[in-house]
């Protein structure tokens, strides 16, 4: 049987109800139809489940106190018997466990930015240096070693666009990980199809796709790869119109004092705001898309290894 891997955590943290659970339906749907079976996967009552019931996403779509969880925060979850929703990272680990290959994601975690301005930086005056630490200086995504350690090819827009997409992109390069651009030379940039960044290799199709995953996997490389789809042309934000916005979106996090995993779900949900749900719109259309490349490349590794 031919499964594909979707996350929870861009449905209880990353896309507002009720435009979440429609999204979290809608690409189950999609992934059927092109003839995989999706498994969202998510932790309940601090049980793994592998792929919910229609209860279930409408509780992590509704619910409030739902977690948000990384790979550091799974033991937290199932000893404490409490609900969460998977990150990148965590459903990697989770669905490699489960013996799934294909993860299909809007944008990966990654490296954040940091303020270019020394003096938004927070001051301390019991500080004993000049020199004061910022918290996003060090906020890297745990989804980037998760993609070093775990074998799952991740279908995804790129990174999220409210991050340091050269360093993202150095990090992945520093720690082998396969960046392959889906019938694209660019590295993505989630809402808009161009960073003015290169990705490493091109690939045209499923085919193409599987063949670089399976050869890593041969090879006996234990990370993941990463398969950048570009938002569909009719979908996209230009840079231009959507940059300002998260400027806007990061700066007001930088005053609120917000770190750690807050930080991406309050920048999401501001940017909601400022482009009046248009942020959101593209992020569902650059999800469905990529669900159903991952359907296709899914079917296209099953084909060449089957499980
Ligand atoms: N893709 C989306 N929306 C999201 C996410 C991905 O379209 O909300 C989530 C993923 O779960 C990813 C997380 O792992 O954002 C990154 O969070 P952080 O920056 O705290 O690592
Ligand atoms: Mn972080």
């Amino acid at each position: 049987m031919m499964l594909l891997a979707l996350e929870s955590t861009l449905i209880a943290h990353g896309l507002p109800y009720p435009h979440n659970l429609a999204a979290a339906r809608e690409l189950e749907a999609i992934a059927r139809a092109h003839g995989a079976q999706p498994r969202t996967i998510a932790i309940i009552g601090g049980e793994i489940k592998i792929g919910l019931s229609d209860a279930e996403l409408q509780h992590l779509a509704r619910a409030q106190g739902v977690l948000k969880l990384a790979r550091r925060d799974l033991a937290m979850a199932l000893a404490q018997k409490r609900d969460g929703a998977t990150t990148v990272s965590a459903t990697m680990f989770l669905a490699h466990r489960a013996g799934i290959r294909v993860f299909a994601t809007g944008g990966i975690g990654g490296v954040h930015r940091t303020p270019k301005d020394e003096g938004r930086r927070q001051k301390d005056e019991n500080a004993p240096s000049s020199f004061i630490p910022h918290p996003s200086s060090f906020d890297v995504s745990a989804d980037l070693p998760e993609l070093a350690r775990t074998p799952v090819a991740v279908v995804c827009a790129g990174a999220k666009a409210i991050l340091d997409l050269p360093a993202t992109l150095e990090w992945l390069e520093t720690f082998g990980v396969p960046v392959l651009g889906w019938q694209t030379d660019e590295f993505p940039a989630f809402y808009s199809r161009a960073s003015g960044l290169r990705v490493p290799a091109r690939v045209e199709s499923a085919e193409d796709a599987a063949r670089v995953i399976q050869t890593h996997w041969e090879l006996g490389m234990s990370s993941g790869v990463l398969v950048c789809v570009p938002i569909p042309h009719q979908d996209e934000i230009p840079r231009a119109v959507i940059e300002p916005h998260i400027e806007r979106a990061l700066r007001e996090a930088e005053e609120r004092r917000i770190v750690g995993g807050a930080v991406t779900p309050f920048v999401l949900a501001r940017l909601a705001e400022l482009t009046q749900g248009a942020s959101v719109r593209a992020n569902i259309a650059l999800l469905k898309n990529n669900v159903a490349v991952a359907a296709e490349i899914a079917q296209a590794l099953q084909v060449i290894r089957p499980t």
